[in-house]
């Protein structure tokens, strides 16, 4: 090991599609880096951090992930992001690593783990922490351990930087806005991030019809609210005082002041899910689409976390497409009070825990 709680990490990470798998290791690799780590980051296709993280980060140095083959010798621990499978030849370099670390000493070995997607539901707590022995072949004898993100004490908790609370407290919406040239008066914004929900439409429709300002995330948002809006615009739907604003691709920490900005912010996947949270505004989450049922456990455990109002847990089941009926889109343009504690309430609960860079430090510490 080389100096104790300064170690050097390896992180791999396959784009499966939109940013997520990206935007967590990314994150992830920036945290550790904050917390004086060293971070190799290995991507099959890092053209995403090019907006995502254009400044890059001290303490990160990004690698073309095919190109960790029989030379590579790895650092003190080895990250498989999101069950990525690291190429066979790392696994081959752990094992060895270990072999002769074991034969120097016993030096502390390569620790191997699988930071999985985040969901609230109760495996989580407990898959949380399990190892996988490898039986067979010249890597018989390593483990990998299993490291689940997730909104309880008992997982791997969620990212959350150190000072993300007291920029929060320091933004303001006014001057942010007007310095990127958004024509604000005041009236509730509600920012969009989404992929091709069925009630886009009513909510389009909706936000035409009120004094609100939208905000449109970069890429398939922005297709899925230009295709709908079309639409609408034929039948003559969207005419009214509320304004749409398609916003660039802007890097993490500014989609952060993209949400300190909304009054109610939609948001999807993973990672902006999160983020939503630290906001602190009401929020409306879209899974990642998949089959109903899938989707509808791992909706449920979020609301139930959340403690969320039946009028927000109905929301999202309209929204995501679980049940059928009308979007009572207003609510999300004015937010009730039960939305608004909702959210306070969820965050308090979240921000009293050891964010996930502190949890998994410590965990490293002990799988070693
Ligand atoms: O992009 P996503 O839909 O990613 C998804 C999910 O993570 C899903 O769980 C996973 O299975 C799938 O990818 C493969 O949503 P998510 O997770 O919110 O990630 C978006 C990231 O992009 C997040 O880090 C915020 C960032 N982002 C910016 O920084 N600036 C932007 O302008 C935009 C639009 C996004």
């Amino acid at each position: 090991m080389r100096g104790e709680g300064r170690r050097i990490w390896d992180i791999f990470c396959q784009v499966i599609d939109n940013y997520g798998d990206l935007g967590v290791s990314w994150r992830l690799a920036a945290q550790l880096a904050g917390r004086g780590q060293r971070v190799r980051l290995w991507i099959d296709d890092p053209s995403a951090l090019a907006w995502l993280a254009p400044d890059g980060c001290d303490g990160v140095s990004t690698h073309v992930f095919a190109e960790a083959g029989a030379e590579f010798v790895p650092g003190d621990v080895v990250v498989e992001a999101f069950g990525c499978a690291v190429p066979l030849p790392v696994v081959t370099a752990i094992a060895r690593a270990n072999r002769q670390r074991a034969a120097e000493g016993g030096a502390g070995s390569v620790s191997w783990i699988n930071l999985e997607y985040l969901s609230a539901e109760s495996w989580v707590a407990r898959s949380h922490g399990l190892a996988s022995p490898v039986h067979g072949g010249a890597e018989a004898g390593i483990r990998k351990w299993f490291f689940f993100p997730g909104f309880t004490e008992d997982t791997g908790g969620l990212l959350r930087e150190p000072d993300l609370m007291a920029e929060r407290a320091r933004f303001d919406r006014a001057t942010w806005l007007a310095q990127r040239g958004i024509a604000w008066h005041g009236e509730p914004i509600v920012t969009l991030f989404c992929y091709e929900p069925p009630h886009l439409a009513e909510l389009l429709r909706a936000v035409a019809q009120s004094r609100v300002l939208l905000l449109v995330a970069a890429g398939r948002a922005t297709a899925a609210v230009r295709a709908a809006l079309a639409g609408e615009e034929r039948l003559g739907n969207v005419a009214g005082p509320g304004r749409t604003v398609f916003l660039p691709f802007v890097p993490q920490g500014e989609f952060d002041r993209v949400l300190w900005c909304g009054d109610c912010n939609f948001v999807r996947g993973e990672d902006s899910l999160v983020r939503a949270l630290w906001a602190g505004a009401p929020f409306v989450w879209q899974p990642y689409p998949q089959e109903d049922a899938v989707l509808d456990a791992k909706l449920a455990a979020l609301l139930a976390w959340l403690g969320a109002p039946e009028s927000l847990a109905g929301f999202h089941r309209v929204w995501n497409g679980l049940e059928p009926g009308d979007l009572p889109a207003d609510l999300a343009l004015a937010p009730p009070d039960a939305w608004r504690d909702c959210a306070a309430r969820a965050r308090a609960r979240a921000l009293a825990q050891d964010d996930l860079v502190s949890r998994l430090l410590r965990f490293v510490a002990k799988s070693r």
